[in-house]
């Protein structure tokens, strides 16, 4: 994985659209104007044959080390210190934090008190 890469494990009409969703509203807003805007790496699954082995034995591996509960979304940004994280709402506000750099669609960096570091 390139350092600046995001992944993003994903079903379709799933929870996981939210943060796949703010992505690429962001990759909208600040692919042209920022070179350190990260690139994707997107994970897209099926729920049919997510589901077919039962107790996660067709999620993939890789998935699993990110939640190990087997659901998705499951997210990691590996720059900086490697992040991983898997829940919708957590990752949607982690992607505002730090990939919407202007505060284009939320203020969150001012009104939490958080910045890159935290
Ligand atoms: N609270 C979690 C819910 C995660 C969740 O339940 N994901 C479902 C899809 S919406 C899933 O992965 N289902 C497949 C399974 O449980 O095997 C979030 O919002 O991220």
């Amino acid at each position: 994985m390139a350092s600046s890469d995001l992944v993003l494990y994903h079903i379709p009409k799933t929870r996981s659209t939210r943060p796949l969703w703010l992505y690429y509203e962001l990759e909208d807003i600040y692919l042209r104007s920022r070179s350190d805007f990260p690139k994707l790496r997107l994970h897209k699954l099926e729920m049919s044959s997510f589901r077919g082995g039962g107790d996660g034995a067709d999620k993939p591996e890789s998935l699993l080390a990110i939640n190990p509960n087997g659901k998705v979304p499951a997210f990691a940004d590996g720059s900086g210190d490697d992040v991983t994280m898997f829940e919708s709402c957590a990752i949607f506000c982690y992607l505002l934090r730090h990939y919407d750099f202007d505060s284009a669609l939320a203020d969150l960096k001012s009104k939490v008190g958080h910045d890159k570091n935290d």
